[in-house]
């Protein structure tokens, strides 16, 4: 495959849910080597260095049950005009979260330069509740439902257009706590989900070769962002996430998928979000993070 020029863009946030960490994720995934594995593939890699992140208290407003509404829109804007020059200039956005509202952001940039983008959203949850569903008031249950248009307006209109991807683009995989909310907009949607029921059925080789198809020959997308939050995997492989699910996904069946998508060279831009190194044992989420973003550019034994 084509040799890249990645350009990593760090999003140290954590307005997003409520335990305090998450914002120091891209240093502990530029730690753990981030640069150096994807160097050493034979790709060029330009750090971009960290969007900056306004101060926020954590507050849920009342009247639209958002915490840090305004922290996160500021933020997601400055991130997807970042995001967007990267790409215009030809280079590959590889985003570190900081937690998972920032995908707001990050497909604010992307999509504005494609007419049908296609997005694989790797993840305990769905990420699709709305100020109106959310059990918690925390945006980063929120991106998902926010970049197809559902939700508070503010953060459905970042960059001022929406939607940012059709539902019947989007592929979830990895699912298993969802909310009442989030059922209902998956079915009204029809939106493809590969639960852990699933996955555990079909294997995951199937799994990401269905998705391939289905994102590439049925829905004849222009690129496809991958949207990976830790929690995906089985926390006994990533214990450092505020939010982890048991019965994940395994640390092979990860490595087996990013390097499927490799092969299948149909992703055009990734984050990896929800490293908390405070949660975290000896920075083992940042390095599976990073062992992952090496498969996904290539890595390969023989
Ligand atoms: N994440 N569904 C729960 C909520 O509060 O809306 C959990 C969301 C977790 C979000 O892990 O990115
Ligand atoms: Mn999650
Ligand atoms: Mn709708
Ligand atoms: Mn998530």
């Amino acid at each position: 495959m084509n040799k890249l020029t990645i350009s990593i863009i760090g999003v140290p946030m954590d307005h997003g849910q409520n335990r305090r960490g998450v914002d120091m994720g891209p240093s502990a995934i530029r730690y753990a080597g981030v640069v150096d594995r994807i160097e050493e593939l034979g790709h060029t890699v330009t750090d971009e260095g960290d969007i900056q992140i306004g101060q926020a208290d954590g507050s849920v407003d009342t009247s639209t049950n958002l915490r840090n509404l305004k922290a996160i829109t500021e933020a997601t804007e400055t991130l997807g005009d970042k995001v967007f020059e990267v790409a215009q200039a030809g280079n590959f956005p590889l985003v570190l979260g900081g937690d998972h509202s920032i995908a707001i952001g990050t497909l604010a940039g992307i999509s504005e330069r494609h007419e049908n983008l296609g997005v694989i959203w790797y993840d305990a949850h769905a990420d699709m509740n709305t100020s109106d569903t959310s059990p918690s008031g925390n945006i980063h249950g929120m991106p998902l439902a926010a970049s197809f248009g559902h939700g508070h307006e503010k953060l459905t209109n970042i960059r001022g257009y929406s939607p940012k991807v059709k539902p019947e683009n989007i592929v979830i995989i990895g699912a298993r706590s969802v909310d009442p909310g989030e059922r209902e907009l998956i079915k009204e949607h029809g939106i493809r989900v590969y639960s852990m029921h699933e996955i555990d059925k079909m294997g995951m080789h199937a799994v990401i070769e269905e998705s391939i198809q289905y994102l590439k020959e049925e829905r004849k997308t222009d690129a496809v962002h991958l949207s990976l939050d830790l929690d995906g995997i089985d926390p006994m492989y990533t214990p450092g996430v505020g939010t982890p699910v048991p019965g994940g996904i395994s640390y092979r069946e990860s490595h087996l998928a990013m390097e499927m998508l490799y092969d299948a060279d149909i992703i055009t831009s990734a984050e990896f979000v929800e490293v908390n190194p405070i949660l975290d044992e000896k920075n083992k989420t940042a390095d599976v993070a990073v062992a992952l973003i090496g498969s996904l550019f290539g890595e390969k034994l023989l």
